[in-house]
């Protein structure tokens, strides 16, 4: 139905993720628009994008029917329809309550359900259809992260002429976890079927190449694998990363710098800032912190007119029962902490259950004195990132995750174990009282190596690693 005679030879460059690049706008008149998201993946791709025709299929993001192929910001956009029980047992089922846990550490247990597993089949099967349709003789084909891990194998056995990579945004775990999986067999051909493997730590990327040898018998050296059929298969780390240059254009800008003191007069004008600002995930160590940061309060080690806390809770899967659990776990703590030790206009810790805008969060790292980054396991953590990246005069102090990928760039963070509460109320208070001229010392080391290694490097290098090998 969707027939374009312009688009017959297909795209020489197809993205595969998840969710499309777009958001689903509703006009006043009830008309509709699409509006790019303000993902940085895009941001990264959109150069590739428009130099080739670029395509990407994905999800629109509601259930039922999915809209015709349609052309925004530059890019082919092929919309993959779900429906509302795919929502349930192949996204919020499989990815989100199976895998999910699993590939962090199982910080909460999964959940094993062959119901969601048939869907997860399904749904690949319906993507890497979708990709096989777009793609032009010898494209370069990119599928993202761990919903869709069987669609490199599903789609070269539809297309071998096609180049396929394949990147993970979270972690990969361990042989000794990821071997619980009662389908570790089918997830792991499935991702074979790419030519390179990406994640975001060396440690991943070994974990991979171990579970190859384990798992499959296959034989391996450095980052090759070396598959029964002659095919050899790369998995390597990328660090993924952001588009520092625009993030910082936005901190620079007067009213940033206004809104930023703004924000610390209308929470009671304490001397320093604490903030923490993630998707509301088990992962992200949330309920920890506030727990460590409360526990300075009541042991009197710190006052809420030295210190506030402003936690920033991004609302995420909140039909999932786990995330639902920890909502209730991070409102009572706050609600604690505030009830003991706050005052009217000056909360000991402000709590913000919503979204924000570009600009509102760029104020609110311009106002943060120090960053709690403390994930109990992050594929990399962008929020780190951003902070840094906002700290264009060099002050500031980030504390940071060991478990976090970041953690392998920027080693002059003051580095947490999340797990230890004393050593996380110490670093706390080692950030709050640290000499300017050391935090200075380390955020201008974290912005050189930041300022190099920014989004578009990450894309370019793992594309060209992509085009540049044998292996066929
Ligand atoms: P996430 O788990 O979503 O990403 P993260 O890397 O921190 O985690 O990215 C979150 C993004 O959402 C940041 O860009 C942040 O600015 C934004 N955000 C957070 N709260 C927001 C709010 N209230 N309003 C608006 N925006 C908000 C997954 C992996 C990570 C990996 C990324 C990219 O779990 O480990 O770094 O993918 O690969």
């Amino acid at each position: 139905a969707s027939f374009d005679p312009a688009r017959r030879a297909g795209s020489s460059f197809v993205v595969v993720a998840n969710r499309l690049p777009v958001d689903r706008v509703e006009n006043p008149d009830g008309s509709i628009r699409w509006r790019r998201s303000p993902g940085g993946l895009v941001t990264a791709l959109e150069p590739v994008m428009r130099a080739n025709k670029g395509a990407w299929i994905g999800w629109a993001g509601a259930p039922g029917t999915a809209p015709e192929p349609f052309d925004e910001a530059g890019m082919h956009l092929v919309s993959v329809p779900l429906s509302a029980e795919e929502v349930e047992d192949y996204y919020e089922g499989f990815s989100n309550a199976t895998l999910w846990p699993l590939y962090h550490d199982v910080i909460a247990p999964p959940v094993y359900r062959r119901d969601w597993w048939d869907a997860y089949v399904r749904v690949n099967h319906r993507f890497a259809d979708a990709a096989a349709r777009v793609a032009a003789r010898g494209a370069v084909v990119w599928v993202h992260d761990y919903q869709l891990q069987l669609v490199p194998e599903m789609l070269r056995a539809l297309r071998p002429d096609l180049r396929i990579g394949f990147f993970l945004h979270i972690p990969f775990p361990p042989v000794e976890l990821f071997a619980r999986l009662p389908w570790r067999q089918q997830v792991l051909r499935g991702l074979l079927g790419a030519d390179l493997v990406g994640f975001q730590r060396p440690g991943a990327a070994s974990n991979f190449l171990r579970l190859t040898r384990r798992l499959l018998g296959y034989q391996t050296q450095r980052d090759q694998i070396f598959l029964p059929d002659g095919r050899v298969v790369r998995a390597r780390s990328f660090p993924i990363s952001i588009d520092v240059g625009e993030l910082e254009e936005i901190a620079r800008r007067p009213e940033t710098e206004r809104r930023a003191w703004e924000i610390r007069e209308e929470i009671g004008a304490p001397s320093k800032i604490l903030l923490g600002i993630d998707r509301l995930d088990y992962t992200k160590g949330i309920a920890e912190r506030i727990h460590a940061f409360a526990e300075l309060l009541n042991e009197g080690l710190l006052t809420p007119d030295e210190a506030t806390f402003i936690q920033v809770a991004t609302p995420s899967r909140e039909r999932v029962e786990q995330y639902q659990l920890l909502r209730d776990e991070v409102e009572l703590a706050v609600g604690r902490v505030n009830g003991t030790h706050g005052r009217i206009g000056r909360p000991a810790v402000t709590y913000l259950h919503h979204s924000h805008e570009r600009t509102e969060l760029a104020a609110l790292y311009r106002a943060a004195d120090v960053m709690v980054v403390t994930p109990l396991r992050d594929g990399m953590n962008l929020v780190a990132k951003e902070y840094i990246a906002c700290r264009y005069d060099h002050t500031g102090v980030l504390i940071l995750s060991e478990f976090a990928g970041a953690a392998d760039e920027f080693r002059q963070a003051l580095l947490v174990n999340p797990y230890d509460v004393d050593g996380l109320k110490q670093t706390m208070l080692q950030a709050l009282r640290m000499e300017p001229r050391e935090a200075t010392r380390k955020m201008r080391a974290m912005r050189r190596h930041l300022v190099e290694h920014d989004v578009d490097r990450w894309a370019s290098s793992f594309l060209t690693a992509l085009s540049g090998e044998p292996g066929r």
